[in-house]
């Protein structure tokens, strides 16, 4: 007999059973949707005094085809800026705070997907990776990384430099995998060389840099299908950072022990069938002292997951499945209560960005709130304290909605923490 997922809608909503796998029979599933739960854009009283509320500010409008931010201090005056990652765009910007004018970080480049700011030199500037000239074809992807460097003004066009060409290059971090706090560019391109639409049958090869000699290594290549999400994380009171992914076979951590790279498996991720299951994105959050991941599943899916450690084993929890391509996932503890909430962001369907919420953390009862209602088609969203008042904010970049926002945290409560 198929197992019955119960989606139990609080609150008067609406009532929902669907059928799933035989595997989610242990699973029960809260999915809060919105409308009772809605919180205004413009700080406006909530019936729930805990429940963050959010003040959304356009930063730009206009972009082609927005795909990625990253926060980081380009000009060295401590306050997060914020670059826009499109990859319609000829040209790679980044917008300074707090006027966020913007100013041009590259020009001349074709098909940006990913970048990644680490100051390599220490001179209180980041360098900045680059990947570009991407495409999910892996013929006709060049897959471009490039390292790029400040010269006296920063805001002035930076120096690129290549220093690999690896088809399809899609996820660039750099990570601490030695614990010694000076971090190597790490490169997860999406697929294969063998991999075709819409199977993508092949191996996908996962590979480093280090900085300086900028010379592409191996680290493995036991990801197969599409690799979407990447994270690298501190955890277990492990100095060494851990590089997790997410890809059609699940959820993998890996650390380098030794000289050497070891790869466990977290969880599969959807279980249905290739190629519609596993994940896409992949961030770890914490409740209290004790880590959950959380996940957007399959690739560019419907499902929001979150994975407790239940028994030795990470439990996998839907806590959504409403979204149309979701592509962003993030955590951050807004309302100062020791919990991080969710953050996930869906490029179709409401073109929307929520906030989850542990309302009962012995149930593992989710709440979800819309944090932007139609206005932003997340391809991807970072949580930062942009105003430096301690509070944690997002920004946000949206592809069919050509924008840029960031939405100030304007809840009441004073986080004790900072991730
Ligand atoms: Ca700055
Ligand atoms: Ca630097
Ligand atoms: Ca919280
Ligand atoms: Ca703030």
């Amino acid at each position: 007999m198929a197992a019955v997922t119960k989606v139990r809608v609080l609150e008067g909503v609406q009532s929902v059973e669907t059928p799933d796998d035989a595997s989610m029979t242990s699973h029960r599933i809260h999915a809060l949707l919105a409308a009772t739960m809605a919180v205004g854009l413009c700080g406006s009283t909530t019936a729930r005094s805990a429940v963050p509320s959010f003040i959304a500010h356009t930063i730009a409008t206009g972009l082609s085809r927005g795909y990625q931010v990253v926060v980081s201090d380009l000009n060295r005056d401590g306050k997060p800026d914020v670059i826009a990652l499109e990859s319609g765009s000829s040209q790679l910007q980044w917008y300074e705070n707090p006027g966020w004018t913007p100013h041009v970080l590259v020009a001349g480049i074709r098909a940006a997907i990913n970048a990644s700011a680490y100051d390599v030199d220490s001179d209180g500037i980041p360098e900045i990776a680059l990947a570009h000239e991407f495409a999910n074809d892996y013929a006709s992807s060049r897959g471009i990384v490039s390292i790029l460097t400040h010269g006296a003004d920063p805001t002035a066009p930076w120096t690129a430099r290549e220093i690999d060409r690896l088809p399809t290059s899609h996820r660039l971090r750099f990570v601490d995998i030695d614990g010694t706090a000076k971090r190597v560019l790490v490169n997860a391109p999406l697929i294969g060389s063998r991999a075709m639409a819409p199977d993508y049958r092949d191996h996908v090869p996962l590979v480093m840099y280090r900085p300086g000699e900028w010379k592409r290594e191996a680290i493995d290549e036991g990801e197969e299908g599409v690799v979407h999400g990447i994270v690298a994380i501190a955890w277990n009171s492990d100095r060494r950072e851990s590089l997790l992914s997410a890809g059609f076979l699940g959820l993998h951590a890996r650390r380098f022990d030794n000289a050497r790279w070891t790869r466990t498996k977290l969880a599969d991720g959807d279980p249905a069938p290739w190629p519609k299951g596993g994940s896409s994105e992949i961030v770890v959050g914490h409740v209290g002292s004790e880590p959950f991941l959380a996940s957007i599943e399959p690739w560019h899916g419907n499902q929001v997951a979150v994975y407790r450690q239940r028994a030795g084993a990470w439990t996998r929890h839907v806590v959504d499945e409403s979204m149309v391509d979701g592509h962003t996932i993030s955590v951050g503890d807004f309302d100062g209560d020791g919990q991080d909430e969710i953050v996930a962001g869906e490029r179709g369907g409401r073109r929307s960005v929520y906030i989850y919420r542990l309302t009962n953390a012995a149930e593992d009862q989710w709440t979800r709130q819309v944090l932007d209602d139609g206005g932003m088609a997340a391809a991807g969203c970072a949580v930062s304290d942009l105003d430096g008042d301690t509070r944690l904010d997002i920004v946000c970049v949206g592809t069919a909605t050509a924008n840029l926002k960031w939405y100030e945290n304007a809840v009441d409560v004073k986080p004790t923490k900072t991730p």
